[in-house]
């Protein structure tokens, strides 16, 4: 359990950290209340330990970035909640399989990059510094002034700071903007943007996938996929969920290069909230195609237990690593 254990002093530090920047600002009765009202929330959702695994390299921990969201520091100016992010960009070389070291581009040393998360309406800073060799820039989707669209180059070495309104509620992203951006995206520079909505989706399992291509060759063409940036990661660590408590999977399709993709569970269907732009589903299915850059929250249970696949339906692209696995385990056991 020592990957367990090291990963639960990180949450507990990282916990304390944010309630110590709480306490600092006095954000009681501010933006505050709506973080307290998730952590407590979040306490009645189950999370059963992290399976034991090697974490295959520091740069991409599958299993952290599972259930990880930043919601940045809080910070009151002028009668208003603003949520600072700090997101550095890097060159990092990552393992993708025993074989097989991939030069990437990346935000804050991991790929994805970190799962931004605010309310509808708050002031959203980040401040953003380059130090990857090459301009780089971050640009979110959502509703903002063209300053803050981040598709001007930031030079190596430089800082800028994009600053808008949290508009609309919904599951977003960012990426690099800098041609060629396929280039720039596929290397590993994007990240999930939640924007939750003014009254809480009700309490789940939430979960990050994101699916991403490898162009190993610069061929234009993938050679290797994976659900949160390692390949086959989740198929031989599955995610270790508990049956009949509701999951939300907040998933992403970053693969360039493939015109689209479908994700695939097995033996269960789930409700789609498109774009996480509804607070009711829009349909129940077990397969739901995404194009580059689309996403969607989908909600389900299983009644079973069980080890359950999920994966694209395009299935040459899941056997080239983009498969995971669910790992259901009893609703009272002690895992
Ligand atoms: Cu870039």
């Amino acid at each position: 359990m020592a990957q367990f254990d090291s990963w639960a002093k990180w949450e507990l530090r990282r916990r304390d950290l944010l309630r110590a920047g709480w306490t600092a600002v006095g954000l009681a009765g501010l933006g505050g209340t709506w973080l307290q009202f998730q952590r407590q929330r979040s306490l009645a959702i189950r999370v059963p330990p992290l399976p034991e695994a090697p974490v295959p390299d520091r740069l991409a921990s599958p299993m952290r970035v599972l259930r990880d969201f930043d919601y940045g520091t809080l910070k009151r100016e002028n009668g208003r909640t603003v949520r600072e992010f700090e997101i550095v960009a890097d060159t990092a070389p990552l393992q993708l399989t025993p074989s097989v070291s991939f030069v990437t581009w990346n935000y804050n040393g991991r790929i994805p990059g970190p799962t931004l998360r605010a309310k509808a309406g708050d002031r959203v800073r980040v401040i953003f510094r380059n130090e990857g060799g090459h301009s780089h820039s971050m640009h979110f989707h959502g509703v903002h002034p063209a300053e803050a669209d981040g598709v001007e180059p930031v030079r190596h070495g430089e800082t800028t700071v994009y600053e808008f309104d949290a508009e609309p509620f919904g599951i977003h992203l960012y990426h690099c903007h800098i041609a060629p951006v396929t280039r720039h995206i596929s290397k590993g520079l994007y990240g999930l943007f939640i924007i939750d909505p003014p009254q809480p989706r009700p309490p789940a399992d939430e979960m990050v996938l994101v699916m991403a291509g490898y162009d190993l060759d610069d061929d234009q063409r993938n050679d290797l996929y994976a659900f949160n940036g390692v390949p086959h990661y989740y198929h031989h660590h599955p995610i270790a969920v508990y049956q009949h408590q509701r999951i939300r999977l907040y998933v992403l399709n970053m693969i360039e290069f493939d015109a689209a993709v479908s994700f695939h569970l097995h033996a269960n269907f789930f409700q789609v909230y498109p774009t996480g732009r509804t607070l009711t589903p829009s349909q129940e299915t077990d397969i739901l195609t995404l194009g580059t850059a689309e996403r969607h929250i989908l909600e389900f249970s299983f009644p079973f237990t069980g080890k359950y696949m999920f994966h694209p339906h395009q299935d040459a692209i899941a056997e080239a690593g983009c498969m995971g696995m669910f790992d259901v385990h009893p609703a009272k056991a002690k895992v």
